[in-house]
């Protein structure tokens, strides 16, 4: 498989980043394409033909697309072994790991899609807001459970860089417009100062606004 044949579709401000910038640490160089979430392109017939799923981020390979961000984050750690994103070969320790990416996948990214996707759970327009209501509150207590069982420092699983780090910087810039007050978080503060230093998280900011600057 050759990551130049790979196309990676994503949109500004999603989970599909943490994706995107492990590819770039992998030095892989994919295709991007944006999906534009104000028109509803995740829901046209022609992406949902691609990814049924409606969501970003997916990857288009020469075996096919690959969905979910966990899945995603494993494949490029494992396509990749040179570039020492993750523990394949000790499997405890990479259970381990697949096991934070599920947290932060099933519960951190869910609680926060309460504030804007109430619709997927309710019917009821007026529930909508004590949901929306909940996500400061559900995502601050996710953080505290993350820097208390799971932070290790300098990053996720200590002196050893990994995939798990964009997905918890990813996720994390959501806090603040979630109504989080992230003083309270400093480790957290902390690794998103080294995850901005990192030239593959520059390359990947550097890239997604030529794309979106490219669409204006
Ligand atoms: N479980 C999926 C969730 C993907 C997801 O919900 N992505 C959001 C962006 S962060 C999305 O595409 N939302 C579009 C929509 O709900 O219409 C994953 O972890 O990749």
């Amino acid at each position: 498989m050759d990551p130049r044949n790979w196309t990676l579709h994503l949109a500004p401000g999603t989970c599909a980043q943490a994706v995107h910038i492990a590819l770039c640490e992998a030095g892989a160089p994919v295709r991007l394409a944006r999906v534009d979430f104000a028109s509803g392109q995740q829901r046209s017939p022609a992406y949902l033909a691609l990814n049924p799923l409606g969501r970003v981020p997916a990857l288009v390979t020469e075996r096919g697309c690959l969905v979910e961000t966990p899945a995603l984050l494993a494949f490029v750690a494992q396509a990749f072994p040179e570039a020492r994103l993750g523990p394949v070969d000790d499997a405890h320790a990479w259970a381990r790991q697949q096991a934070f990416h599920s947290y932060l996948a099933s519960t951190v990214h869910v609680a926060h899609a309460h504030k804007f996707r109430g619709a997927r759970w309710s019917d009821d327009p007026a529930s909508w807001e004590p949901m929306k209501a909940k996500v400061g509150s559900n995502m601050r207590e996710a953080f505290e459970l993350i820097g208390r069982d799971w932070w290790q420092g300098p990053w996720v699983f200590g002196e050893q860089y990994t995939v798990a780090d964009p997905y918890l910087y990813t996720l994390g810039e959501w806090l603040e417009g979630d109504g989080v007050d992230t003083a309270a978080f400093p480790w957290l503060l902390e690794h998103r100062e080294r995850m901005r230093a990192r030239p593959a998280v520059q390359q990947a900011r550097a890239q997604l606004k030529a794309l979106v600057e490219a669409a204006a």
